[in-house]
């Protein structure tokens, strides 16, 4: 019996799937398909799969081609399957025509012609490519137009931005450059908001008003109730108001939020997360790097994701201490700010011009969690137990995270899903600390000249 074996994603299947499994079939007598998981996926780079492994398995079964359907949970895993299924076979597309010679050691390798002119990636594309208009002038302008291109059905077609001058080359030539918002709203699908806090809670109405779904940086607004008023005429309208920030959409830290929740290093009683970044040109800048953002909206909102996820938003008091670079921007070049909870403490650090050891740190009754810097766009943490032992975990992660962010907007906009990423207790609770700190409440203000 000559045993044949081939792996695929097999979303959405097609017709150039089907015809690749009926051509494998007929090289021998048993046909072994392995489907690939969700996670290895992720890791090799394939973010846009649209189905669930069981509804692609069912898929597969449903062909009757597959004499056996097994899963591809890791890099290198075809060398086990082969051996162990004693495998005379091994086919794939032409498309990965050489990428599987290394497998000639265990089994012949037969690279089969690929259907021209159909992949899944071009039905998702099709389907809904979605124009996305960016407001800001940060340089996460430019990231975020590299990172949309790693997701389908979205392309980023205008760009709403202050200074018109010195735009990145990539900018140049989408459907709409412009510097009035209203423009911008009229030319494209879905806006993401880079564009400061205080200009968030009109540039969100608008779009919301004109049907147009929104992610935004957080802070959201710098009002709690602001955000109450946006969210709900969001529902009323049913367009989607999304949350970006990178942070809470990698994996790794994910998996370390769900880990700690389970009470891997028992009950937590203090957070430290510091996130510090590129001096300015010197204390004595008057203007700060990007006037829209202080230091404490631009990184304050990454320190408190942990917190507030771990320890909730019912703290019983807070403590600001900021160091400002002059008075009258009052721009922060680091700030800190200690919550303190009924059983618990949390302290977070933000710099931007003062540098200090970028990292997380959690403390329980049964042990710790060191996540290294940069830890808002982190692929590994460790966990030490009070009994000494330690565990180290790695994720990959491709971008910082906001490919994945862009992802989960366009899946919420096409499937109407809420965020499951964010809880609207945190991103309140983030408003009501930058919209504190921006009215000095609960402050101690230093000056670093
Ligand atoms: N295929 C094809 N014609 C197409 C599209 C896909 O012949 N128009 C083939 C691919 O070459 C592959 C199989 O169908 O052999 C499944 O394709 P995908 O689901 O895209 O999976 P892929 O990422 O190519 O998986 O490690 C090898 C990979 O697992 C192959």
């Amino acid at each position: 019996m000559t045993k044949v074996i081939t792996y695929g994603t097999f979303d959405l299947l097609h017709n150039g799937h089907l015809r690749l499994l009926e051509r494998a079939k007929k090289l021998g007598d048993y046909l072994i398909v392995g489907v690939t998981s969700e996670e290895y996926d992720k890791f090799r780079g394939k973010i846009n799969v649209n189905q669930s492994l069981i509804e692609r398995i069912e898929a597969v079964k449903a062909t009757g081609l597959a004499d056996e359907i097994i899963i591809e949970w890791y890099e290198g895993q075809k060398i086990d399957d082969i051996k162990r299924f004693g495998i005379d076979i091994f086919t794939v597309g032409s498309d990965w025509q050489g990428k599987f010679d290394y497998l000639q050691e265990f089994c012949q390798v037969v690279y089969l012609p690929r259907t021209k002119g159909i992949s899944s990636s071009q039905i998702r594309t099709t389907s809904n490519s979605l124009k996305l208009g960016i407001v800001g002038s940060s340089t996460t302008i430019a990231k975020f137009i590299t990172e949309s291109s790693y997701v389908n059905g979205v392309r980023v077609a205008g760009v709403c931005t202050t200074n018109l001058m010195n735009l990145p080359d990539q900018l140049k030539n989408l459907d709409c450059v412009t510097t009035d918002y209203a423009t911008l709203v009229r030319k494209v699908d879905a806006v993401y908001l880079a564009s400061g806090p205080a200009d968030h809670y009109q540039q969100i109405k608008y779009a919301l008003n004109h049907q147009k779904p929104v992610l935004c940086e957080l802070p959201l607004t710098l009002d709690v109730k602001q955000n109450q008023e946006l969210l709900a005429l969001a529902s009323a309208k049913g367009v989607v108001l999304d949350f970006a920030i990178k942070t809470a959409y990698t994996t790794a830290y994910n998996r370390l939020i769900f880990m700690l929740k389970s009470g891997i290093i028992g009950k937590i009683v203090h957070i430290d997360a510091t996130c510090t970044t590129a001096a300015l040109t010197d204390f004595g800048a008057t203007q700060p790097v990007n006037q829209d953002w202080n230091n404490l909206c631009a990184w304050g909102t990454k320190a408190m994701l942990p917190i507030f996820q771990l320890l909730g938003t019912n703290y019983r008091e807070k403590k600001i201490i900021t160091w400002l670079t002059d008075r009258q921007q009052h721009y922060d070049a680091y700030t800190k700010i200690n919550f303190l909870y009924r059983n618990a403490e949390a302290t977070l650090k933000v710099g931007h011009g003062v540098k200090a050891a970028g990292q997380l740190m959690i403390v329980g009754t049964e042990g710790y969690v060191y996540v290294p810097e940069p830890w808002w766009e982190t692929e590994y943490f460790e966990v030490h137990y009070a009994n000494a032992n330690t565990k180290k975990f790695f994720y990959g992660l491709d971008g910082e995270g906001i490919r994945y962010e862009i992802l989960s907007f366009v899946k919420a906009i096409k499937n109407k899903t809420a965020n499951t990423y964010l809880d609207l207790g945190t991103v309140n609770a983030i408003t009501k600390v930058c919209g504190d700190f921006d009215a000095g409440l609960d402050t101690v203000e230093l000056t670093v000249k």
